[in-house]
């Protein structure tokens, strides 16, 4: 056997990105370490990246392009996809180009040139029916940003090496690895914090890993962030604890914030948030007494029902405290170019476009993935026919996924750029192989590269660990040749397709064995020397990442701010005017309380990754990791009759699955949970994950115009109310999933 040979990469994941050696013996990864000395990422890499090539590496890998024959999939060329599919978008396209849609799931936003080429195609289409997970994820956020700040990936982060007080809402990075920050190695990080004598509070419906390591920890029922908020700025006006110099200087809409939230006192919101007037006042004491403050918040918080106007009143109280912008508060990052100016001088994330279904607004350059199952079965002349999936599988992350599984049906056209035959996949007309992150060279993704949203800001390079295998193909150059295929240019620019072209054949001369892609090292070589930030080689120097200065506080207000004033908008009319329902809202909440409904969270897991870690042997061993579980607190279940380890009906408006009931002490009663990313017994191609239990959540979660949270358009993905009884009828495991 040869030699293992070492390599140095990072994860592409999650996040974190971790440094890791990869041991490869003939062109096959054997095995992967952290990096011990990495600058950024400390030692760190977790279970899921230390077995990442037991995933990449499997059989099931998908290695062909293959169309869809009958009931089955045939092997064909290239060619002979890329021409038949290329065929039918120049048919579609002259019916109208918005009726060929994307979406874009979270795999893409991991490398730095599939989404760029992914979005290029789309442009180069002409289409505006641009979908992503972001709206079951993080839309809130961006909508929030964009109305404060004026650019939407403009994303405060906590400064983690001098935060005094920190509040974690709604999300849990010990498990997830945090989001809108890199952090590896997070139970480290946050054990500094505390030996530093700083406090951190996470304010949870379930008593999660996280508030383990914070030592505080206050119950907030599902869905009622945005009341707590309401409150804590209530309480900071009425302490007059504000910075009123910064707020003077820097931001606009102080008056209209004060207005909408003085009603909104801690008495008013105590029954539907849960937590006690007192506790909440000396929450906000500790807050503002912090010499640095900060709140960081994530998808439990974003996937609620108001998660845009909970999160635009985190920010306007890191904003009126002073904290923003300031030394223990939060950031604001920079990456190795403007891109926040850059986006503004070309008029990129302009929210020009409306969508058919629902008239909503596009949020960076797409539309809420709620409305996509009515965009394909609404008819119409725009109405979507041909439907491209990249790194994403809908099927089990999206809302409502038993309707959107009917609209994929009746498309026309349904490609899929994948590492697997997933449960989208399996739908497909055609189904194109990508090449897995250990096969193509990179640069971190956007958030740290063009953002700076870094905790310990450093560069890093990789080369491709391993060639592709068979035909897999890296994603800029499968959206070039779809482009070439249907007659259009990247981005709508002729010279860059030609240009593209013509990189393509120099590339096929000097490697003629190898796939006849884009020489993808050459453009992201480009990208740095023309940021002035070095070369791709001179980069790859630095397996442990090559140290970056980190972002200064002071240097955000009144410098870096795109909206047009220049000032942090506090009062946006449509968040304010938004307000106006919350009233209505509280009582919905409370009566839906009262009468016993519970409402359902998810659960993440240090052994799966949203939809694509199941498909990992070694990650299901047990017993316990065949299938998902309904989460119950233990005064609920016997309230329901039910023990554990019984099975169990959740039912929602829209579906109900059926699971193994499990204790969950550390639930806040009325709160039942399930892991998403479940049910994949209908994938063709995870031999493992689709011979496992479970059921999909998200099912329960209901899709179209009305469901969507307006000012954002992200699904309601947590605290969906729910009903559990005893199962009903027969049950076998086969039966766990959907009913
Ligand atoms: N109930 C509930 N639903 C949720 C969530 C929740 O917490 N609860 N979380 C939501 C969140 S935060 C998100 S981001 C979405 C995720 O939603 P999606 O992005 O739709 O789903 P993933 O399961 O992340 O799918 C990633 C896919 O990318 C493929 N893949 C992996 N690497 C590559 C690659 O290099 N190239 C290509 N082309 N494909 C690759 C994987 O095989 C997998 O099929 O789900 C959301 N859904
Ligand atoms: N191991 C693992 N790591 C992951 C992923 C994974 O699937 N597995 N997914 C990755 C992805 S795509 C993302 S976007 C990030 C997400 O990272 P996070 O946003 O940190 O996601 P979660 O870990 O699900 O944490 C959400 C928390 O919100 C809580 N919660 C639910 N509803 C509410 C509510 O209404 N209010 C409040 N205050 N809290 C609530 C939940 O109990 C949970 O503790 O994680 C990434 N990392
Ligand atoms: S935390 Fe795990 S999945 Fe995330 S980047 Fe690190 S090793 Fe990869
Ligand atoms: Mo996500």
């Amino acid at each position: 056997m040869p030699d293992v040979e070492q390599r140095h990469t990072f994860c592409r994941i999650c996040e974190a990105s971790c440094g890791i050696v990869a041991g490869v013996q003939d062109q096959r990864v054997v095995s992967i370490a952290p990096i011990r000395e990495h600058h950024g990422t400390l030692g760190f890499a977790c279970m899921k990246g230390l077995h990442q090539h037991k995933m990449y590496d499997s059989p099931d890998r998908l290695r062909y392009p293959l169309k869809r024959v009958g009931d089955g999939f045939e092997r064909v060329s290239w060619d002979q996809a890329l021409r038949e599919i290329g065929g039918k978008l120049r048919q579609l396209r002259g019916v109208s180009p918005h009726s060929i849609g994307m979406y874009v799931g979270t795999a893409a936003g991991f490398s730095i040139l599939h989404p760029i080429f992914a979005e290029g195609f789309m442009q180069g289409i002409g289409s505006r029916n641009i979908f992503s997970s972001s709206t079951q994820d993080c839309a809130n956020r961006f909508a929030a940003a964009t109305e404060m700040y004026g650019f939407p990936f403009c994303q405060p982060f906590v400064d983690l090496d001098h935060v005094e007080c920190m509040l974690v809402v709604g999300t849990n990075p010990v498990v997830s690895k945090w989001t809108f920050l890199q952090v590896a190695h997070p139970v480290k990080r946050l054990k500094q914090v505390r030996a530093r004598g700083g406090r951190i509070i996470v304010i949870d419906p379930r008593y999660t890993e996280t508030a383990k390591v914070a030592g505080e920890h206050l119950y907030i029922r599902p869905n009622a962030d945005v009341f707590f908020f309401l409150s804590f700025l209530q309480e900071v006006f009425a302490r007059g604890s504000y910075d009123a110099a910064t707020v003077q200087r820097h931001c606009s809409g102080l008056e209209a914030l004060r207005a909408a939230v003085q009603e909104w006192t801690p008495e008013k919101t105590a029954a539907v948030t849960g937590i006690a007037p007192q506790a909440l006042r000396d929450l906000v004491a500790t807050y503002c007494a912090a010499n640095g403050a900060a709140i960081v918040t994530g998808t439990g918080l974003g996937m609620g029902q108001d998660g845009t106007l909970a999160q635009w009143l985190a920010e306007c109280i890191g904003a009126v405290t002073g904290n923003l912008d300031r030394r223990g508060g939060t950031l604001v990052g920079e990456g190795i170019f403007d891109f926040a100016g850059y986006a503004k001088k070309n008029g990129m994330f302009r929210r020009e476009a409306r969508s058919r279904v629902g008239g909503f607004r596009e949020l960076n350059g797409g539309f809420p993935g709620g409305i996509l199952a009515d965009e394909i079965l609404t008819p119409g002349r725009e109405q979507i026919k041909s439907l491209f999936v990249t790194g994403g599988n809908p099927l089990l992350t999206m809302a409502n996924a038993g309707r959107l599984r009917q609209a994929l049906q009746q498309l026309e056209l349904l490609v899929v750029t994948d590492i697997y035959l997933n449960e989208t996949a399996s739908l497909a007309h055609y189904v194109l192989p990508a090449t897995s992150p250990l096969q193509r060279p990179d640069l971190p993704f956007i958030f740290p590269l063009f953002l700076g949203m870094q905790s310990i800001p450093y560069l890093a390079a990789t080369e491709a660990v391993v060639p592709p295998e068979a035909e897999q193909r890296d994603e800029a150059s499968i959206y070039t040749d779809l482009a070439t295929a249907s007659g259009v240019d990247l981005f709508g620019s002729r010279g860059l397709q030609r240009g593209l072209r013509a990189l393509r054949a120099i590339n096929r001369l000097r490697h003629p064995r190898a796939q006849p892609g884009l020489p993808q090292r050459f453009i992201l070589d480009q990208i740095l020397r023309r940021s002035g930030n070095g070369s791709f080689k001179q980069l790859l120097r630095h397996p442990e990442g090559l140290p970056r200065p980190q972002v200064q506080p002071g240097s955000f207000l009144g410098k870096r701010l795109t909206t047009e004033d220049g000032l942090v908008h506090l009062a946006p009319a449509d968040f304010i005017a938004a307000t106006a329902d919350l009233d209505g809202r509280l009582r919905e909440h409370l009566a839906a309380a009262e009468q016993g409904t519970l409402r359902l969270i998810s659960k993440r897991a240090h052994s799966t990754h949203n939809s694509w870690t199941q498909n990992i042997e070694e990650l299901t061993n047990g017993e316990a990791n065949q299938t998902n579980y309904v989460y119950i607190h233990p005064s609920d279940g016997s309230r329901l009759g039910l023990a554990e380890g019984d099975i169990a009906d959740i039912h929602s408006a829209t579906a109900s699955i059926r699971l193994p009931v499990k204790w969950l002490e550390e639930l806040m009663p009325g709160t039942v949970s399930v892991p998403h990313g479940w049910g994949h017994q209908a994938a063709r191609g995870l031999s493992v994950a689709s011979s496992l239990a479970g059921a999909n959540v998200n099912i329960l979660a209901s899709d179209g115009a009305a469901s969507v949270e307006p000012l954002s358009g992200m699904s309601h993905l947590s605290g969906i109310p729910v009903r559990v009884q005893a199962a009903a009828g027969p049950v076998n495991r086969g039966s766990w999933s959907g009913l």
